[in-house]
């Protein structure tokens, strides 16, 4: 049996049972997919991602891709190309498509469970599918010729890179240098050098097409000042699409990393070796609006990364802690001729396990709960309207699903690692590795740092609150509510006094910015506290989707004969329970810790620390 352990029936009861995702279904632009084929698309993902996907799982880890440093080539090893191989047989990045490029007419909702199916059994898999997912949204913002470009790119398998980090151009994308210079036949010229571009070459496409961040001679600095470019490996011929010569982008990097060590992390100079020519996307300066399409659904992409991740790590301990025999029952510690148990009996792994099933399953379901706001905007878009409100909440739901679900998905790891003791500390079970490739995703697609404060300053403050009020309005409809018939009303107190909290944070910090207007060094009490904001109300959704989850689950429970299913719905109840009684009560102390932040932390001298 392989490394990876799906979930496929929380997955279903989440789309199903508590969001009801299947009302959608089988209509408007998701026309061509009903529950069952949804069903049967989900079934079969998870058994290609068990087998083929998964397969190369921990040889690619071992033996990574390599560099030919005279031709800027990379190749990867053979195990990873089979299993690259099962996306492109089964066309599975259709489901990532609009119908009018190919796509399977599935909802974000649909696609998302899938992806997590792959990104659990092998993450690096589904960040080489880029290519048709960047062609697709250069297809919407691109020129005539640059939709046809993407046409190309879709029904060729072309790679795709989006490349905005230069060694003094990390998270202040702003600062980049690379340079754009107009050419008299309408193209471009890019120079510069970038680093830590993901899948920068790989020897599976034909070709491989950057989006490029530059910024063109005599424009502004800061990122309002960069344009994107459409650089490609190889030139096409501009009617057929048929690859001509080399352009001038190469790899001149591989960077030996400590995980995820299959996905080629490069070096690239641009127009080095030979002009690097690229045409300006859209033919219009508008750079980072551009890139932030892409930024958008790979932070989406990373959260959902983490948290399958987090969620085999939990199934993987889950199996150990039923099998391993260490120890008497506590009870009956003192007894010294007491039978041994499995360690899923002592009270502390128990507690373990739990913590991790509760934030894995929280955390999904956040996941899904962000892409039925996707499904909204996609249904709206159908009909020729824009649903701003689901466009907001969607924006402000963004971080965190990347910076909650990285930070706990990476803390939590280390908790599944540690139900296995010594074991887990080796590579013959796959913890060691999820640890080290998971924890890329609390620092590409922005930091968590620039998490918390993308939430605050821009998706709380910027929106004025709207999208926020509107979230803590459903969460207070869920408190006054009668979810669970009355099983449930200790957590919903809970969960009231949570939303309190967090309500007198986000209240807190906009005062210390308010009062920033006049001194500005009020404002760092904000920075101190964005990450704890970020986290805080990360829990807050999470308890309450996972009564949500419990409501849901009670109704199931009434309903249900079969033993394993009395089991799951046991199991969310519970969960949800927990996490109540555990976890939210913490935000009191985190409130008050943030309501008395000072301004000692800033006023000490750098020596001190
Ligand atoms: C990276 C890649 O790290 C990692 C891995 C990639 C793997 C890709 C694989 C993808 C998978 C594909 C799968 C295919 C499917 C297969 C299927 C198989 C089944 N939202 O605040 P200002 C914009 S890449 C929207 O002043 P500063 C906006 O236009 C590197 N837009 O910022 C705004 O203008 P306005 C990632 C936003 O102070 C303008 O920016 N690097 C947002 O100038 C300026 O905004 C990073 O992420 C937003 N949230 O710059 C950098 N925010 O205000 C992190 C800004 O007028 N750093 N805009 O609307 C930051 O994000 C910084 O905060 C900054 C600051 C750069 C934005
Ligand atoms: P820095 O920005 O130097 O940050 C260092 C520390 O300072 C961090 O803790 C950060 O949070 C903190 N910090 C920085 N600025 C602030 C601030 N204003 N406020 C508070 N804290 C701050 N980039 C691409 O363009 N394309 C890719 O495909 C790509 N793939 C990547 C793959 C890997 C494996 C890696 C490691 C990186 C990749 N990146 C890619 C780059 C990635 O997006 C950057 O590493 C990331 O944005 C952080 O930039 P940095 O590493 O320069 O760190």
């Amino acid at each position: 049996m392989g490394h990876y352990r799906s979930n496929l029936r929380d997955i279903e009861f989440n789309l199903f049972e508590v969001f009801g995702v299947d009302r959608a279904l089988g209509t408007g632009p998701f026309a061509e997919m009903d529950r069952d084929t949804a069903h049967e698309v989900l079934a079969e993902m998870e058994r290609v991602a068990s087998g083929p996907i998964a397969e190369s799982f921990a040889d690619a880890d071992r033996h990574p891709p390599v560099l030919d440093a005279a031709t800027g080539e990379i190749t990867l090893p053979e195990s990873f190309r089979k299993s690259y191989q099962a996306i492109l047989d089964g066309e599975w990045f259709r489901l990532f498509l609009p119908p009018h490029l190919g796509g399977m007419g599935a909802p974000p909702t649909i696609a998302w469970a899938s992806a997590e199916l792959i990104l659990g059994a092998n993450p690096a898999v589904f960040m080489y599918m880029a290519g048709p997912t960047f062609a697709a949204i250069l297809e919407s913002i691109g020129t005539e010729w640059q939709k046809k470009f993407a046409r190309w790119a879709i029904e060729r398998h072309w790679g795709a890179t989006m490349v905005l980090t230069e060694p003094d151009a990390g998270s202040d994308v702003g600062a980049g240098r690379a340079k754009a210079i107009a050419q008299p036949d309408g193209t471009w010229h890019i120079e510069g050098v970038k680093r830590f571009i993901t899948s920068g070459d790989w020897d599976v496409p034909e070709n491989i097409f950057h989006l490029v961040l530059a910024r063109p001679e005599g424009h502004g600095p800061g990122t309002k000042g960069l344009s994107m470019f459409l650089v490609p490996k190889f030139m096409p011929d501009p009617e057929t699409g048929e690859l001509g010569a080399r352009n001038g982008a190469y790899v001149t990097n591989l960077e030996k990393k400590m995980g995820l060590k299959v996905s080629a992390t490069c070096e690239l100079r641009f127009g080095e070796r030979e002009p690097a020519i690229g045409w300006l996307v859209g033919d219009v300066h508008e750079g980072i609006a551009q890139m932030f399409r892409v930024i958008e659904y790979a932070r989406m992409m990373v959260g959902t990364k983490a948290i399958a991740t987090l969620s085999t790590g939990y199934l993987n301990a889950l199996e150990f802690a039923r099998e391993r025999v260490q120890g008497a029952d506590l009870p009956r510690s003192t007894d010294k001729s007491a039978p041994r148990v499995t360690i899923i009996h002592h009270p502390d792994v128990r507690r373990m396990l739990m913590l991790q099933k509760a934030y894995a399953e929280g955390m999904r379901s956040l996941v899904l709960f962000t892409a039925t706001y996707q499904d909204a905007v996609a249904l709206a878009a159908a009909r020729g309207e824009a649903n701003e409100a689901a466009e907001r909440m969607n924006d402000l739901l963004l971080p965190i699903v990347k910076g909650v679900g990285s930070e706990r998905s990476y803390e939590l790891l280390a908790t599944s690692l540690q139900v296995f003791g010594g074991s887990g500390y080796l590579q013959d079970y796959p913890i060691e590795q999820y640890i080290r490739d998971a924890k890329i995703d609390t620092l590409y697609e922005g930091t968590t740092s620039i998490q918390g404060q993308d939430l605050f300053f821009r998706k709380i403050v910027r929106d004025q609150g709207q999208a926020l009020t509107s979230l803590f309005g459903q969460i207070q409809e869920f408190v006054k509510g009668d979810a669970g018939n009355g099983a449930l009303r200790s957590e919903r107190e809970a969960l009231g006094a949570a939303l309190e909290d967090v309500q007198a944070m986000v209240t807190k910090l906009v005062g210390f910015l308010t009062k920033g207007a006049e001194d500005p060094a009020q404002v760092y009490r904000v920075g101190l506290n964005t990450t704890r904001l970020l986290m805080s109300l990360g829990d807050l959704i999470i308890g309450w989707l996972l009564l949500r989850g419990a409501e849901a689950a009670l109704v199931g429970l009434a309903g249900s004969s079969s033993e394993r299913d009395r089991a799951f719905y046991e199991g969310k109840v519970a969960a949800a329970r927990w996490f109540a009684a555990d976890v939210l009560p913490e935000l009191h102390t985190r409130r008050t810790t943030l309501e008395k932040t000072g301004l000692g932390l800033m006023e000490l001298a750098e020596e001190a620390f």
